[in-house]
């Protein structure tokens, strides 16, 4: 097992990878930006290293100072958390010829999967269902238009570098297909540096269901079921729950095992998510996340399993310690996640938490990094905490949020925290009557 690991992250993540390293007696160390020197995740870690000014470019994306610290310290792994350096196929490399082991996929898998066409193309090989759409790259706007005649409209454009929805386009008619083509090409280059974009059938009402894997190194791929992560304003989640409403327990048995059978073949190992768009009752693959996730938690809570703990082990080199027959989801699991951000507006709302107070009880976990008068920085992400609700069944699970959602206290910022005490309310969520556009739809009248 590993001495000592070097978490290349900040925030609620850096405090969860920590808890798991002081769990399995690993030494920590904690890199932070000047701003951040009063994280949690600092103050808890065994060492610490500066490693920049606040930018995000010249810290938690600086190649050159990380590698540094991993070295200036002797730490043998390193974790690099969500988001910045963790998909980063160049930075995994350069860990380990660093001589350092990156907890993440090999890097030919990261590469594999920012690629989104090559993505898609790997994952229909390997028998995970797809969107139909063109074959690969669309060169021109007659290519566009046969394709389009061929798989029928709506279509949309994506852009090969993508994720996260920028550069797309819808047309729903030939006439619209010049225009969305330039304009999906136009904002691929402005947002990615490549113009390649490429088509689907567009589907207009899907939920996202998310598939959470985990592989070992002797080829032994378990899932965690599903989560339903419909529930999200401009790509950006807000709550996430498993098991999925819309889900039966057939199909989920099903995808679960087309899945495994395709991490494996893959050669995958570490942790994963294959997210797809849902819609009726059929699966079609998006992209994969080659990390850990925000809403990893989710899945820890309805499966049992510590997914950090896992991770670390498998990049050990040890095998997983269970079976999938091993693996039983029960109960009802929601994750809230609470932004410095206004509840309406979603702008960001830096600034000094004056009081606060959080939830408990049976069921009831918050993963968060933050403190009374911590001051919450513009510099990075929003996200202050998750809230995790596990109940029996959905129905008790939404009752005991309501109660922890009111008992949370947080003041001297705006937080998200409103929108969600309005949404364990509202009919359709309580019906679990909502897709992927639901939000943006509702909004306004919440
Ligand atoms: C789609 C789609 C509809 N049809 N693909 C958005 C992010 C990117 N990962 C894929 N996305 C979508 N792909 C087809 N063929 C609708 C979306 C989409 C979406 C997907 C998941 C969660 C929220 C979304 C919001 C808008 C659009």
């Amino acid at each position: 097992m590993f001495k000592k690991i070097l978490i290349s992250n900040r925030g609620d993540v850096a405090v969860r990878v920590l808890r798991a390293c002081k769990e399995m007696d690993i030494k920590t160390v904690a890199v932070h930006s000047l701003v951040d020197e009063t994280l949690m995740n600092v103050k808890f870690a065994d060492e610490s290293v500066c490693i920049g000014p606040n930018s995000p470019l010249e810290s938690y994306l600086n190649v050159a100072s990380i590698l540094s610290a991993a070295e200036l310290t002797g730490a043998d792994a390193l974790h690099p958390g969500v988001g910045f350096l963790s998909e980063n196929e160049k930075f995994a490399t350069l860990v380990s010829v660093n001589g350092v082991k990156f907890i993440g996929p090999d890097p030919k898998h990261l590469a594999m999967m920012g690629d989104k066409i090559v993505a898609k193309k790997t994952m229909a090989e390997l028998g995970i269902p797809v969107v139909r759409g063109s074959n690969g790259e669309v060169k021109c706007v007659e290519e566009a238009i046969e394709v389009a005649n061929d798989v029928g409209y709506p279509v949309l454009f994506k852009a090969a570098s993508g994720g996260g929805g920028k550069g797309m386009k819808v047309a729903n008619s030939q006439e619209e297909i010049p225009n969305a083509f330039k304009m999906a090409k136009i904002e691929a280059k402005a947002n990615f540096g490549d113009d390649c974009v490429y088509m689907e059938r567009y589907l207009a009402s899907p939920r996202h269901i998310e598939i959470q894997v985990i592989a070992d190194s002797y080829g032994n791929v378990v899932h965690l079921g599903e989560r339903d992560c419909s529930i999200q304003r401009n790509h950006q989640k807000l709550m996430e729950e498993s098991p999925s409403i819309a889900l039966s327990a057939e199909n989920r048995e099903k995808i679960g095992d087309i899945v495994r059978k395709a991490i494996k073949k893959l050669g995958y190992v570490g942790v994963g998510t294959l997210e797809f768009l849902y819609e009726n009752e059929e699966f079609f693959f998006m992209e994969m996340n080659t990390r850990l996730q925000v809403e990893h938690c989710v899945s820890e809570e309805v499966a049992g399993i510590d997914i950090v703990k896992e991770q670390i082990k498998i990049a050990a080199g040890e095998k997983l310690s269970f079976k999938q027959s091993d693996i039983r989801l029960t109960g009802h699991v929601i994750e809230f996640r609470i932004n410095a951000e206004h509840p309406e507006t979603f702008m960001p709302s830096p600034g000094r938490i004056d009081e606060l107070y959080f939830p408990g009880g049976k069921g009831v976990r918050v993963d968060s990094h933050i403190y009374r008068d911590y001051v919450v920085p513009p510099y990075y992400d929003s996200l202050i905490a998750k809230i995790i609700i596990k109940g029996s069944d959905r129905s008790e699970c939404i009752k005991k949020a309501r109660c922890a959602l009111d008992e949370l206290a947080i003041d001297g910022i705006e937080t998200t925290a409103d929108l969600h005490r309005k949404l364990v309310r509202n009919q359709d969520i309580v019906d679990g009557k909502f897709d992927i556009h639901w939000l943006e739809n509702n909004l306004k009248s919440l």
